[in-house]
């Protein structure tokens, strides 16, 4: 296939923008994290479910796509959506309807632990980001 030299600098641009800036924490995070270190503490784990609680804007006891992605303030523009769930929400949703019931919210604290690889009771950010993660091959 011929890539036209726009394709480049679109590339680029990408390329450069990802570098540049870091990019927002997936609001998951932002919101279960309240001591924003990154990492999910024992305690942060154990009040996840009244903390995902909270995010039920309408009272309808289930985590809507909406209500777990709120809009960005006014005059900026939406950032484009992830590349696929984050961890968190794959975690979150067991039945994998991009929803978080009233059953899976009950749940959040035991979904979340199943992320804490090392089992020191606390999800870093690396157990966040499994992917981002390079498996050392070489041990
Ligand atoms: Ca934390
Ligand atoms: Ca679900
Ligand atoms: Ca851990």
């Amino acid at each position: 296939m011929k890539i036209s030299p726009i394709h480049l600098l679109l590339a680029f641009v990408a390329a450069a923008s990802a570098s540049a800036a870091t990019p927002p924490p997936p609001p998951l995070l932002a919101v279960l994290d309240s001591s924003h270190d990154g990492a999910l503490s024992p305690r942060e784990i154990a009040k996840s479910s009244s903390t995902l609680g909270d995010l039920d804007k309408n009272g309808d006891g289930m985590l809507t796509r909406k209500e777990l992605q709120p809009p960005p303030p006014k005059g900026t523009t939406p950032p484009p959506p992830p590349p696929g769930p984050s961890p968190l929400m794959v975690a979150l949703d067991l039945d994998e309807d991009g929803i978080i019931s009233a059953i899976e919210i009950e749940d959040a604290p035991m979904s979340l632990k199943m992320l804490d690889k090392n089992k020191d009771g606390t999800i870093s950010p690396k157990e966040l980001n499994p992917l981002k993660v390079p498996t050392s091959a070489a041990d």
